[in-house]
């Protein structure tokens, strides 16, 4: 197909530049890690589309979990929630494609588990609010934002999916 043709135009408009790379911050929280549930949790990630850009397991500092919840400061249960992150291991994961911000958290389903629709990870995998297994960015700002607390730029890996051309028009 030609270079210049209103059709390649209108594709390389629509899909495969920029928004394809679109960036979340997920991860599988103490609990999920405990319950064993990070291989479900990348499974459903894997299998809608979305690439993985970094993954990696840590213990985290109480401080860095206040960083990272700082938006929730004020809050009652922000202490304890800090303090749940950092007493075990976390997975820590980037995920990458079209929407993946706004359709992690469809995929998460509600804050609190008891709401959350059948079909989601938390309204599938776990019950009660300070125990839903998983975070994931609210929106693209805190993506940035929790990505840059996570990650280290050398840690996020650049590679083209052979899906991408079976995913994207
Ligand atoms: P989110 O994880 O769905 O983005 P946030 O409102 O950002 O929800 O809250 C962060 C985390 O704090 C929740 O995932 C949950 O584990 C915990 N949390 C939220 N609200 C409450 C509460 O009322 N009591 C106890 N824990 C809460
Ligand atoms: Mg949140």
């Amino acid at each position: 197909m030609g270079q210049n043709t209103a059709e390649s135009s209108v594709s390389l408009i629509n899909s495969s530049t920029m928004s394809n790379t679109e960036r979340t911050f997920i991860a599988v929280k103490p609990d999920g890690v405990q319950r064993g549930l990070v291989g479900e949790i990348i499974k459903r990630f894997e299998q809608r589309g979305f690439r993985l850009a970094a993954l990696k397991m840590v213990v985290v500092s109480e401080d860095h979990c206040k960083q990272h919840y700082i938006d929730l400061k004020a809050l009652p249960f922000y202490a304890g929630l800090c303090s749940f992150m950092h007493s075990g291991p976390v997975v820590a994961m980037i995920w990458e494609g079209l929407n993946v911000v706004k359709n992690g958290r469809l995929m998460l389903g509600e804050t609190n588990p008891a709401d959350s629709k059948p079909g989601s990870i938390r309204g599938d995998l776990c019950i009660t609010l300070g125990r839903n297994i998983i975070h994931g960015s609210d929106s693209l700002e805190s993506a940035n934002k929790e990505i840059a607390l996570w990650f280290k730029p050398e840690e996020i890996i650049e590679f083209k999916s052979c899906q991408q051309a079976f995913l994207y028009e």
